[in-house]
């Protein structure tokens, strides 16, 4: 398939490569779990890593690159925050004949020969499987059901998609509706926020299922439900998208009901990808981890062996 399959130790260059990698921020475990499988899979394959965070700050992945450009890095790598506005800077990167990998989160540029390959999950069908459950799950259950939705960062791939591939599985359910939806940047502390103003609607306005775009901010809100007095999986079904070990175990608590994976160790899949660029290579212009859906009793099988 288009997933790298071949072994580091199948790769051994004579040269060290230095490789730049712009990473977009600290907002989530995934994130945390994201950066330090960077580290170690560069570390492990005798890559120079030189990392800069951009603090959720797209101007500061402009910096980095930049930074990067000047000196001349092999390869540089890029988490993109938000999905647009990306052109002008990997022309740059382009014209100094440095390759791009877009890693984890997607770009909306026209031209694609400005990047070599992306190394991320599939945004789109993660929601549309969040959907699925909930479609299987609310199957004979009547309408109306409400639905709050707490979306990511604003212009991010994996919100945009997300949401996007959730609505098109619920199209086929005119009673079910998403009533409540805002941004809450991914964070613990937004969705917690976010959720408390939700539920502050007059109780048959209540929503009767929570969809978080991300494990963070479902956390967040299941604080909220609880301070409502309320119980997260039962009286409103929570569910999100990631899979930290934090959120699996609420999971098997029964304080979810459904995760939808992200994968975020993708660090040894950008190694690879590095050497074999440097190695002349051509590499698949997209490259997907394979990912699951957790229930509460998967989760209680996987939850102490999980890795972040
Ligand atoms: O789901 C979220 C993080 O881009 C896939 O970013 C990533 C998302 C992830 O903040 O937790």
């Amino acid at each position: 398939g288009d997933w790298l399959q071949t072994s580091a130790s199948e790769m051994k260059p004579d040269t060290p490569i230095t490789l730049g990698f712009s990473q977009l921020g600290k907002e989530s475990a995934w994130r945390i779990a994201n950066t330090a499988s960077v580290q170690e899979a560069a570390a492990e394959s005798g890559i120079r890593l030189v990392m800069k965070n951009a603090e959720q700050s797209q101007k500061k992945q402009f910096e980095a690159i930049r930074a990067f450009i000047a000196m001349k890095v092999d390869v540089i790598a890029i988490a993109p925050v938000v999905e647009s506005g990306w052109e002008g800077i990997l022309r740059e990167a382009k014209a100094a004949g440095i390759p791009v990998v877009i890693l984890d989160r997607s770009v909306n540029v026209k031209d694609t020969s400005l990047f070599v390959t992306t190394i991320g999950s599939d945004f789109e069908e993660e929601g549309e499987k969040a959907g699925k459950y909930l479609l299987d799950r609310m199957r004979n259950r009547p309408g109306p059901i409400r639905i709050a939705e707490l979306q990511g960062t604003s212009g991010s791939a994996p919100s945009i998609q997300r949401g996007e591939g959730f609505r098109s599985v619920l199209a086929g359910r005119a009673d079910m509706t998403i009533t409540q939806s805002a941004p809450a940047d991914f964070t613990e502390d937004k969705g917690r926020a976010i959720m408390r103003d939700f539920l502050k609607a007059p109780a048959e306005k209540r929503p009767d299922v929570l969809f978080a775009h991300n494990d963070d901010m479902a956390l967040g809100a299941i604080d909220a439900i609880e301070e409502a007095g309320l119980k997260p999986g039962e009286d409103i079904l929570v569910i999100s998208v990631d899979g930290s070990r934090r959120a699996l175990a609420e999971l098997a608590a029964g304080k979810l009901n459904a995760v939808v994976e992200c994968n975020p160790l993708i660090g040894p899949q950008l190694m690879q990808a590095a050497k074999e660029i440097m190695a002349g290579r051509t590499l698949p212009k997209r490259m997907v981890p394979p990912e699951d859906v957790f229930t509460q009793e998967r989760a209680a099988e996987v939850v102490s062996g999980r890795k972040y």
